[in-house]
């Protein structure tokens, strides 16, 4: 069998070069994730596959180098999909079953499987785009993706570094570039004047904010905002912080969104006075959450599902004015339909708020962006926003028609409309971006005239803890009901289900991680005091008679 016109021993001959380590690779929520020098051969033989992707749906492909939040010396890969969404479920086995294949051989008859399964036409060309974060190991790895790209013969655009949500929308600039929905510019220039511009518009009129501290995370974020805060000018405040890109062992370390939202508190390298308004990006900025300290000096989180609350608020209010109908496949019309998805981590009180003062509609989903992406995809305005920061906008098809088509009748019916509109420029569709959410939030409270306190007093989050265990074996953990329950172990979610009893307002689940070797334990209840005690007595449990590993820590109860 010949790759289309490349035989297997070019194949076998370059692949020698990155011998498989004696690894199990996981291709799991977050693509390939571990300690970068354990990754070349993986990225050597994504290379190959995002190749047979490229060949297999006629289009563009996106590779992502980056470990996001993880620390500087992980390192990790995802496969981006023709419109920016994250790889199809039933490929990501074949990227598992390549990244473990032992042999040059196995490497060979894995990619032949994958040829036949998927009928993929070999003689048509590809085309791959890649980019990485700000990690050292990137070089390296970059090098191994490029070497089984060109032994495929892809054609490769190499953008080096940018934050992942840009890779996925250069992706989805390049696919639909020419069509009637056509994204935009795929260059950083074109990423950052479509933002600018959508701002613009949105908040033209309207003064201007005092500055937003950003912090950075000393990743890829810096060098990115840099480049929009040049083209945006005196249109917004922003003081960059923790940016040293190249100082090493910065990365993520003590700063960060994944820091503030687990520590609930500021981040090292930045100084934060009450009045300060501040955000946090991640590593590889594609999440974001706000705080401030408030005047007695307590420190206050703004997370994903304050996002979440901020925007549908804004959104359900436009509808309202906007009070347009979206011509149906049926040839019925009917109002908007908006929709908030969460995840088990979603504060109680921002749930409560949703559901009962907005009266919006909020499905659950499993955590994990694609899960909750898919669910927004029900909706013509699907808002979704994962508790830690992950999240967008999401406007189907009509409903975007819509915005363009319609007129409004009287000068306020006409301002929602386009206020609808804008938003869809503003908002990256093709995946959750924290510079784009962060213009989100700042174009709303621009327009809302509101401070962070004002933001925040929405609804008063309930006391929370998460809480990480490490166990023998977390594949004993199975979930279901969108994470909120336990199916097994069975003995487990009763005591789960007798101690919440006791807690008013208190909720409690346990779910193994997708991304590390650990259980992660939630609960929340009407006090901290009672959060704790309901998290620190499930975790003693679970550490207790379901193969705790290591020292048990003192606090558990
Ligand atoms: C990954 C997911 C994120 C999820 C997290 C859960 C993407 C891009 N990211 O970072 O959505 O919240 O995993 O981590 O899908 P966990 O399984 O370790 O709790
Ligand atoms: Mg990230």
């Amino acid at each position: 069998m010949s790759f289309g016109g490349i035989t297997a021993e070019a194949i076998k001959t370059a692949a020698k070069a990155y011998p498989k380590p004696a690894v199990t690779y996981t291709y799991g929520t977050a693509g390939f994730r571990t300690k970068g020098d354990l990754l070349p051969s993986v990225m050597f033989r994504i290379g190959l596959l995002a190749v047979l992707r490229s060949k297999c749906l006629g289009k563009t492909i996106g590779v992502m180098i980056t470990a996001s939040h993880n620390p500087e010396i992980d390192n990790g890969v995802k496969l981006v999909e023709p419109l920016g969404e994250m790889l199809k479920q039933s490929w990501e086995g074949y990227c598992t079953e390549l990244a473990n294949a032992e042999t040059e051989d196995a490497i060979i008859e894995t990619l032949k499987k994958v040829i036949s399964e998927e009928n993929i036409p070999m003689d048509v060309d590809s085309s791959v785009v890649i980019a990485r974060d700000t990690r050292p190991s990137g070089d390296l790895l970059v090098k191994a993706l490029l070497d089984g790209l060109n032994v495929m013969k892809a054609d490769i655009k190499n953008y080096d570094m940018l934050t992942t949500p840009q890779l996925h929308y250069m992706v989805r600039c390049i696919n639909t570039k020419g069509t009637p929905d056509a994204y935009g510019e795929p260059t950083t220039d074109g990423y950052y004047n479509k933002l600018y511009s959508a701002f613009k518009k949105f908040i033209a009129g309207k003064p201007k904010l005092s500055q937003l501290h950003v912090d950075c995370a000393n990743g890829v974020g810096a060098p990115k905002l840099k480049e929009l805060i040049k083209i945006m000018g005196d249109d917004i405040d922003i003081k960059v912080e923790n940016d040293q890109i190249t100082t090493k062992g910065k990365l993520n370390y003590n700063c960060g969104a994944d820091y503030v939202k687990l520590n609930q508190s500021q981040p090292e390298g930045m100084e934060l006075k009450p009045g300060y308004r501040a955000c946090s990006l991640d590593g590889d900025a594609d999440r974001i959450v706000y705080y401030y300290v408030d005047n007695d000096n307590v420190f206050r989180l703004l997370d994903g599902d304050k996002i979440a609350s901020l925007a549908a608020g804004y959104i359900m209010d436009m509808a309202k004015t906007a009070n347009i109908e979206i011509p149906r496949e049926d040839g019925s019309k009917s109002p908007l339909k908006i929709g908030v998805v969460q995840t088990a981590y979603a504060n109680g009180s921002s749930t409560d708020y949703l559901r009962n003062k907005l009266n919006v509609p909020v499905p659950f989903t499993q955590t994990g962006v694609k899960h909750l992406h898919h669910e927004a995809q029900k909706y013509d305005v699907g808002v979704y926003f994962e508790a830690n920061g992950h999240g967008t906008v999401l406007f189907s098809d009509a409903a975007i028609k819509a915005f363009k088509n319609s007129k409004g009748s009287t000068p306020e019916q006409e301002n929602a409309i386009k206020s609808l509109q804008g938003l869809t420029e503003l908002i990256n569709q093709a995946v959750g971006d924290a510079i784009s959410d962060m213009l989100l939030v700042e174009a709303i409270l621009t327009v809302c005239g509101w401070t962070l306190e004002q933001w925040n007093s929405q609804y008063t989050d309930l006391p929370s803890k998460q809480e990480k265990v490490k166990v023998a074996n977390r594949h004993q953990f199975k979930c279901i009901k969108a994470d909120t329950e336990l199916a097994e172990p069975k003995e487990l979610q009763e005591i789960i289900n007798e101690e919440v009893k006791k807690y008013p307002h208190g909720r409690c689940f346990v779910r193994p991680s997708g991304t590390e070797d650990i259980v992660r334990v939630y609960a929340e209840a009407d006090t901290t005091e009672n959060a704790l005690k309901l998290n620190y007595t499930i975790s003693g449990v679970v550490f207790d008679k379901f193969g705790g590993v290591g020292e048990r820590p003192s606090y558990y109860l």
